[in-house]
C-alpha cells in the first residue's frame, strides 16, 4: 500500500511520522506546501519529504491508495478527495468551530474543542468521523495551553488508531450537524481590539486568554501611527478551601 501525507505543521510531522513508519506499509511519502519549504529544509534534505503544490499537483497524489492531511494548510481538490481514500487530522473538535485554530474560537464561544479525525470531503474539516477525543477547557489556560493539550491527545489518538486508519477497518460517523466554520480571516478580525469596547472583565479575560500564544503577538490596538501588541500571561495558585 502506498500512503502520502501532507503536512505543514513541524510537530505534527516529527511525531505523526515514526508511528506511520512503524505501520507495515510499502510506501509512506511525505509532503509540505512550497511555502512551508523553509521550516522542513532539514527533513527535505535528510528525510526525503518533497515539496509540492497539492491543488496543482494532485494528479501524482492520484497513484497512492490513501492520503493523510495532517494540518496542511492547502485545501485538496475534490478531484482528489474523491479519487482516493484521504483522512484529515484535525485539532478541532468537529462540527464545533472547524477551520482556523479551533481553541481560539472555543475559549471565546464556549464550543467545546479536542482532535477529530475524519475522512476529508470537498468542505473544509467536514466529512464522516473516524475518531475523536475532546479537549476540556480551564478557565486560567490560554490559546497555547490548550493547544498544547490537544496536540498530546492528537499524538495520542493518531497511535491507537493508525493501523484502523491504514486497513480502512473502521467505522465512521455523521458530525452532530454542520457546526460553525472560522476562515483565517475571522482570527485576523477578531485580533483588532476596539478600545471603546465595553465588556465584563470576564469577557476581556476570554477574549485576552483566546488570543494569547507566545511566540506569537495576535491582538492590538491602534495609537496613532503604530499597533500595539497585546498578550496575557496567566498564574494559577491553589489556594484551597480556608482562602
Ligand atoms: O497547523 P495548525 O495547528 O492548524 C491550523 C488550523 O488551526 C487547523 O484547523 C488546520 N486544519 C491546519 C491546516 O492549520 O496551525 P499553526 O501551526 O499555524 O498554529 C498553531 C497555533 O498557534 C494556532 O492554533 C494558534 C497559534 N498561532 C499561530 C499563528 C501562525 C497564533 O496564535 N498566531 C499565529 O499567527
Amino acid at each position: 500500500m502506498k500512503i502520502f501525507v501532507f503536512t505543514d505543521n513541524r510537530f505534527v510531522y516529527q511525531n505523526l511520522r515514526p508511528i506511520l513508519l512503524a505501520q507495515d506499509v510499502t510506501v509512506v511519502d511525505f509532503y509540505c506546501s512550497p511555502s512551508s519549504a523553509e521550516i522542513f529544509r532539514e527533513e527535505i534534505a535528510h528525510e526525503g519529504m518533497r515539496c509540492a503544490q497539492v491543488n496543482s499537483d494532485f494528479p501524482l497524489l492520484l497513484e497512492y491508495q490513501l492520503g493523510f492531511s495532517c494540518h496542511s494548510k492547502h485545501i485538496f481538490p475534490a478531484e482528489l478527495v474523491n479519487g482516493v481514500r484521504c483522512i484529515n487530522i484535525h485539532p478541532g473538535l468537529n462540527p464545533y468551530n472547524r477551520g482556523w485554530y479551533p481553541q481560539v474560537f472555543s475559549i471565546l464561544n464556549k464550543l467545546p474543542v479536542g482532535v477529530t479525525i475524519h475522512e476529508m470531503d470537498e468542505e473544509i474539516d467536514h466529512g464522516p468521523i473516524i475518531c475523536q477525543v475532546e479537549v476540556e477547557i480551564d478557565e486560567w489556560e490560554t490559546s497555547a495551553d490548550v493547544y498544547m493539550r490537544v496536540l498530546e491527545q492528537e499524538v495520542k489518538l493518531f497511535r491507537q488508531w493508525a493501523p484502523r486508519l491504514i486497513s480502512g477497518n473502521y467505522q465512521t460517523m455523521q458530525p452532530d450537524g454542520e457546526g460553525n466554520f472560522n476562515s483565517k480571516h475571522d482570527f485576523s478580525a477578531l485580533c483588532a481590539i476596539d478600545l471603546d469596547k465595553r465588556v465584563t472583565f470576564r469577557e476581556a479575560i476570554d477574549y485576552l486568554r483566546a488570543v494569547s500564544h507566545p511566540p506569537f503577538f495576535n491582538a492590538y490596538y491602534r495609537s496613532g501611527e503604530s499597533k500595539v501588541y497585546v498578550r496575557l500571561e496567566l498564574r494559577r495558585e491553589i489556594i484551597g478551601d480556608d482562602a
